[in-house]
C-alpha cells in the first residue's frame, strides 16, 4: 500500500511514521511544507495526479491550545477548511481507494451529556474559544461522510480527544495545556521560583491521550472493513486542570505553590469522549496518563538539549 500522510512533521504525523516505518507492506509518501502546500488547491491536485496514492491519513492542521484559537480565529478555519477541501477532494479525483481524516473532540457541543457519544455532533452550540477550529473540522468530517455516500469512496474520520507526546509544540502563549506545564514547571524548576502561574481556575477538566495510541487507533481503523464515518478516539477518562497540573509538577521535580489567573479563559468545562464504539470494535489505549506524562517529560528534555523543541 502506497500511503500519504498530510502533515507527517507535526506531533501526530511524526507518530504516524513511527507507526509505519516498521510495517513492511507500507510505502510512505511523505512531503513538508515547502513541496507541498496543502493550502494551495492547484498543488495538491497537481501532487496526487502525479504520486497516486492508494490511501491517505490527513493529520495536517493548523492546531493550537486555547489562546492560539482564540487570537487567530480567521486563520484556524481558512487554513483547516482549506487542507481539508484540497486533501479530500484531491484524493477523490485521483482515485484514492481508502482516507483517514482526523478531528477533534471539540467538534461537539460546548455543553454535551457527558461522556459525549458521536451522536451529539450539531445538537448544540459550540465552545466559543475553539469555534473556528471545529467549524472546519465539523465540514472535513462531513465532507468524508457525503463523499462516502455520493461517491462510494471509502473515506472516514476520527475523532481524538486532546492529544500529548513528543514532538509537541512548547511555546509559551499558544501551546496547549499539557506541553505549557510541562516547560512552565521545568523552567521554575531551573530558576528555583516560589510560585507559577496557571490559567483559568484549574476546575475544566480534560481527556489526554498519547500520540502513540493515536496512532495505533489509525492502524486498527484502516484495518476495519466497514468503519463507522467518524469514531472518536480516547481513554474513557478526564481529569481537572488542576490534578494535571499536579501530576505534571510531581514528575517534573517542581515543588513550590501555583496559583491560578482566573482572567484566562477555562475554556469548555468538560469533553469527555464516550469511547464505547471503539472499545466494542476492538481497541483499547495502552499508555496510561502517568507513564505517558514521564515518557513525554524525557521527551522534552531530550528535544531541549538536541535543539529540536518545537515553540
Ligand atoms: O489545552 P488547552 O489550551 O485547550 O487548555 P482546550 C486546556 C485547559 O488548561 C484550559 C488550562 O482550561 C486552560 O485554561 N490551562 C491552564 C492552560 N494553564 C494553561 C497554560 O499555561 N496553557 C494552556 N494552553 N492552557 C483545545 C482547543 O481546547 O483543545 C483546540 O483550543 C483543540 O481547538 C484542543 O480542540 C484539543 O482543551 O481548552
Amino acid at each position: 500500500m502506497r500511503l500519504f500522510i498530510a502533515g507527517h512533521k507535526g506531533m501526530v504525523g511524526s507518530a504516524l511514521v513511527r507507526r509505519f516505518q516498521a510495517d513492511k507492506g507500507v510505502e510512505l509518501i511523505l512531503k513538508d511544507r515547502s513541496q507541498l502546500d496543502l493550502c494551495d488547491k492547484n498543488q495538491v491536485f497537481d501532487f496526487y495526479r502525479e504520486t497516486q496514492p492508494d490511501a491517505v491519513i490527513v493529520a495536517a492542521a493548523k492546531v493550537g491550545g486555547i489562546m492560539a484559537n482564540n487570537t487567530y480565529p480567521a486563520e484556524f478555519l481558512y487554513q483547516n477548511l482549506a487542507i481539508a477541501l484540497n486533501t479530500i477532494e484531491g484524493a477523490y479525483r485521483s482515485g484514492v481507494k481508502r482516507l483517514l481524516f482526523l478531528g477533534s473532540s471539540c467538534i461537539y457541543p460546548k455543553l454535551a451529556p457527558q461522556p459525549m457519544r458521536e451522536d451529539c455532533l450539531l445538537t448544540g452550540p459550540l465552545e466559543q474559544t475553539n469555534e473556528a477550529y471545529a467549524v472546519a473540522k465539523i465540514a472535513a468530517l462531513k465532507l468524508c461522510q457525503y463523499y462516502r455516500k455520493q461517491y462510494g469512496v471509502l473515506f472516514h474520520s476520527a475523532m481524538p480527544t486532546n492529544l500529548y507526546g513528543p514532538g509537541d509544540n512548547y511555546h509559551p502563549d499558544y501551546s496547549h495545556v499539557l506541553p505549557a506545564l510541562i516547560s512552565k514547571f521545568h523552567a521554575a524548576k531551573e530558576k528555583g521560583l516560589r510560585s507559577v502561574i496557571l490559567w483559568g481556575t484549574g476546575t475544566p477538566r480534560r481527556e489526554f491521550l498519547h500520540v502513540d495510541d493515536l496512532a495505533d487507533a489509525c492502524v486498527f481503523l484502516l484495518g476495519i472493513e466497514n468503519p463507522p464515518d467518524w469514531v472518536n478516539v480516547g481513554v474513557g477518562e478526564d481529569v481537572t486542570i488542576r490534578k494535571l497540573a499536579e501530576m505534571v509538577a510531581k514528575t517534573v521535580g517542581y515543588q513550590g505553590e501555583i496559583e491560578w489567573d482566573a482572567t484566562k479563559p477555562d475554556g469548555t468545562p468538560r469533553k469527555l469522549m464516550d469511547v464505547t464504539r471503539l472499545k466494542i470494535a476492538g481497541w483499547h489505549y495502552r499508555i496510561p496518563l502517568d507513564e505517558g506524562i514521564q515518557k513525554t517529560y524525557q521527551n522534552y528534555l531530550e528535544e531541549k538539549a538536541s535543539g529540536l523543541l518545537r515553540t
